[in-house]
């Protein structure tokens, strides 16, 4: 496949200001009239080409005379005289066999679009690139009792019938806009209606649309986006456009949701919650999805990218938004926890494997496989370093110029980082280095007491590794909030933003009578790895006494990975240091039990892995399960008293409740590895009598690891009593697929086969194939290489139905050069596997292929 360069951009020859669409929808054969009004952009000769992909032309006409033309290579070549023309095209469309989901698709009974990043072009002809904008005007008609409710971007302007059965209803969308944030949506749905007063008094119509029966289930989706509003205004001053303002959700969906111009489109697990099937992290992830759309009307729909290089533009701002916006709704040092848990379990692997690539990448073959941690996640650590360097007010002030200067038009990451400059009144052209250079930098520390002259000096050193395409980078700017304990009074001295810009630097402390303790990269101010020597004893008093809440839950990760590591080094595993900082964690009574549950949880197997020059998978598993059986017996006493202090008569979504939800689940896991004898039917007990679904998943984790009778059970019971729901039913998927049970790569093939099991829907698809690959001691436990075989079995299966989410199964096999030989090669030869068929996608290919390389 051809591959896409940054260099090689160019700016439109052809602009079209205005759009008319004219839809006759049906699931097997839709009819798209599109009449473009272009405008030659500058001064050449260049024809006007429309993208388009599996299209049937039917018509086509310039200023209103029918031309005879064919697609080449899909696309339309139009030689045009003038400066202005109107062109018109029609196609055929098949939503009903549509199963890329990209484009216009059938789901559920419903017809609905998904454009970003190249959907378009499945729609009908037209230039699909960002950088075009667009008013639209669009006009639908369907039957109408297939399809009562039309939808569109913008305001509804008028409707009406259609005659035969049909009606229909036609939305103008008055801000110009780019194609991937075109939507329709036409189907039988009910509306949860609301109304919002924005800042300046402007009342916005809400509306969340779902099936009928699914209504109660949209509440919390309306209270976040009611507070998503409200926070916006208040935070960043920034207010809704529209009078409308409506979201739907859908069952089959690539992604997690869609912030089309007024109209966003959900994958239906991130708006549909309730306290019987959804668990406290799903109801903070419709929270945090639904924040992060609504505030793409601004970061991302009113400002938008150039080119899809540009893609971190939106989204890196928009994730660092509604993180931002979540630890405002609940606990800030959790959420920190969760989102640098996050990052180190997707973003940290991919900059450290072949399919590394910079926040603003260089290259693509399919931009669909650029929508990842990287551009995501690093992308918002990339943000709050800047928001840090320039501080609250001048972050605020970059910001506003950022939107002031580029409202409407369609801009770069460089853009965005110039606004930071001015707005804020900071250099940062070193720091443009974030943008360009992949790999996730190291920083290594060493501190020197000299007790003569009360002082302590600290050297910090920084190395960035290769990546591919990438060698000898230049040092980048590493802000590192930093704290020096006195070991003997507890105090901590003041804390310094510490500026690591040059590959080593000292950095001086006076009036240090005693070598300190070393606390730094507070709050993980940036997003690298630390080398920094610290006895465990050191950690230990960190991981008690840090004031910093995200440096006293890393201490006591970083305690917890030492006894790990050397366990699994030595074959001798030293369990009392972290059993005591676990017990002080846990007794101590000024932390609240969010924070405690996830400061005593031992890190996952993946993470254990990851600080490790040649994976282990065997040897991780048995240390940490070694590591959580000597936990539980030895505070076994504990964990059943926290157990009982944490159950509650009734469910609330009060912190203090959610909080005792996620202790009560991690301190169920250590009884049950404790081996105590009771612990199934505990486990059981929890299950069976849980009023929500957070402990009720939390217990049938607990149990699927085992080998109980009660195993068995429960999990009937939970198909029984959930089959109907498919989103709940992932979870059953999702838990025996992350079970640590010694026949998972059994247990997940014949799911594979299970008749609630689809290809064709995603959430299905990842709830088994995506919890498997991600379960490192099951995904390469099997000897002769099975669970290689059965997800790159499942790649291939996927691939003719849906390239995007195939290509997303791709990097687990792709992780080859972080294990043994005898593993590596075996993840090697079904990547060639993979690359030796025929009519593979371009997804795929590219994933596969440069995995390999
Ligand atoms: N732009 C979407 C989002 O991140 C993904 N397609 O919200
Ligand atoms: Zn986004």
């Amino acid at each position: 496949p051809p591959v896409i360069r940054r260099e090689d951009y160019k700016a439109p020859d052809w602009l079209v200001p205005e759009i008319a669409l004219d839809f006759r929808l049906d699931a097997e054969r839709t009819e798209v009239t599109a009449r473009l009004y272009v405008e030659r952009n500058g001064d050449h000769d260049r024809p006007l080409v429309l993208d388009g992909e599996e299209l049937d032309l039917l018509f086509a006409s310039v200023d209103g005379d029918p031309v005879e033309v064919a697609p080449e290579g899909g696309r339309l070549i139009l030689p045009l005289d003038g400066a202005k023309h109107v062109v018109e095209t029609r196609v055929a469309i098949a939503p009903a066999r549509n199963s890329q989901l990209m484009g216009l698709y059938a789901s559920g009974g419903l017809l609905c679009t998904q454009c970003e990043a190249e959907g378009f072009r499945r729609i009908t002809f037209f230039p699909d690139r960002p950088d075009i904008l667009s008013r639209y005007a669009v006009r639908m008609e369907a039957d109408k009792t297939l399809y009562p409710v039309l939808l569109s971007n913008g305001d509804p302007v008028a409707n009406g019938e259609a005659g035969e059965g049909r009606h229909w209803a036609q939305w103008n969308d008055p801000f110009p806009k780019p194609c991937y944030l075109f939507a329709l949506v036409a189907g039988d749905l009910a509306c949860n209606a609301d109304s919002f007063t924005t800042m300046s008094g402007r009342e916005v119509r809400l509306g969340i649309w779902v099936r009928e029966e699914d209504l109660p289930a949209t509440r919390h989706a309306m209270a976040a986006l009611r507070n998503s509003m409200a926070w916006d205004e208040r935070v960043y001053g920034r207010e809704y456009d529209l009078d409308v303002f409506n979201i739907v959700a859908v069952s089959d969906f690539n992604f997690g949701a869609m912030e089309n111009k007024g109209l966003n489109i959900f994958n239906s697990r991130y708006i549909l919650v309730d306290p019987d099937t959804a668990t406290d992290l799903d109801y903070d992830a419709v929270e945090g999805v639904v924040a992060h759309e609504y505030f793409h009307n601004w970061s991302g729909n009113r400002v938008t990218c150039r080119d899809w290089f540009q893609l971190s533009l939106k989204e890196g701002l928009t994730v660092y938004r509604d993180q931002c916006f979540s630890a405002d709704m609940g606990s800030e040092p959790v959420k920190r926890i969760e989102d640098v848990r996050l990052l180190r379990a997707g973003q940290f692997p991919e900059d450290a494997g072949p399919l590394a690539h910079p926040v603003r990448p260089e290259s693509y073959m399919e931009i669909s496989n650029f929508y990842t941690a990287t551009v995501y996640n690093k992308g918002a650590e990339v943000i709050r370093m800047m928001a840090q360097i320039l501080g609250p007010e001048g972050f605020r002030k970059g910001t506003d110029l950022y939107f002031a200067r580029h409202d409407g038009q369609a801009v770069t990451c460089e853009d965005f980082v110039r606004a930071m400059e001015e707005g804020g009144g900071v250099d940062l052209t070193q720091f443009r280095l974030w943008y360009s250079q992949a790999g996730t930098p190291r920083v290594a520390a060493t501190m020197i007491h000299d007790p003569e002259h009360r002082r302590v000096t600290l050297t910090l050193s920084q190395s960035i590794p290769d990546t591919p395409g990438q060698a000898n980078k230049k040092p980048m700017v590493l802000p590192l909030r930093t704290a020096l304990f006195d070991r003997q009074s507890g105090q901590r001295r003041e804390e310094r933003l510490l500026m690591l810009t040059g590959a080593e630097q000292s950095f001086t402390f006076e009036g240090m009578t005693s070598a300190p303790v070393l606390s730094i990269n507070r709050g993980f101010s940036a997003p690298v790895i630390v080398d920094a020597p610290r006895t465990q004893d050191e950690l230990a008093f960190l991981s008690a006494h840090d004031d910093d809440p995200f440096a006293r839950y890393e201490a006591m990760q970083q305690l917890m990975v030492n006894a790990l590591t050397e366990g699994v080094a030595s074959g001798e595993l030293e369990t009392g240091a972290v059993i005591e900082a676990i017990r002080t964690s846990a007794t101590d009574p000024s932390l609240d039990d969010a924070f405690v549950a996830e400061a005593i949880r031992l890190p996952s197997e993946a993470y254990i892995g990851d600080q490790m020059l040649v994976v282990d998978p065997q040897g991780i598993h048995d240390a940490r399960e070694a590591m959580q059986q000597a936990i539980g017996a030895a505070l076994e006493p504990l964990w059943r008293d926290l157990h009982q202090r944490t159950a509650r008569p009734a469910f609330s979504l009060e912190a203090g409740d959610k909080g005792a939800r996620k202790l009560r689940n991690v301190v169920l896991s250590y009884i049950a590895a404790s081996g105590a004898e009771d612990a199934a039917a505990l486990a059981f007990a929890q299950f069976d009598g849980a009023h929500n679904m957070t402990e009720r998943q939390g217990a049938l984790g607990v149990l699927a690891n085992g080998m109980s009778a009660e195993r068995e059970r429960a999990l009937a019971a939970f198909y029984d009593r959930y089959h109907g729901n498919a989103l709940v039913l992932d979870k059953w998927f999702q838990t025996q697929a992350l079970a640590c049970h010694p026949d998972t790569v059994e247990i997940v093939r014949a799911l594979g086969r299970h008749s609630d099991f689809t290809l064709t829907n995603p959430n299905r698809v990842r709830s088994l194939y995506g919890a498997f690959a991600a379960n490192q001691w099951a995904f390469h436990s099997g000897g002769a290489g099975e669970g290689y075989r059965l997800l790159a079995d499942l790649i291939l299966a996927l691939d003719p139905i849906n390239p995007q989410t195939a290509a997303r199964m791709v990097p687990p096999l792709g992780r080859w050069r972080r294990f043994d030989v005898e593993r590596g090669g075996r993840m090697r030869a079904e990547l060639e596997r993979i690359v030796a068929q025929p009519k593979l996608s371009r997804d795929v290919m590219e994933q596969a292929s440069k995995s390999l390389a």
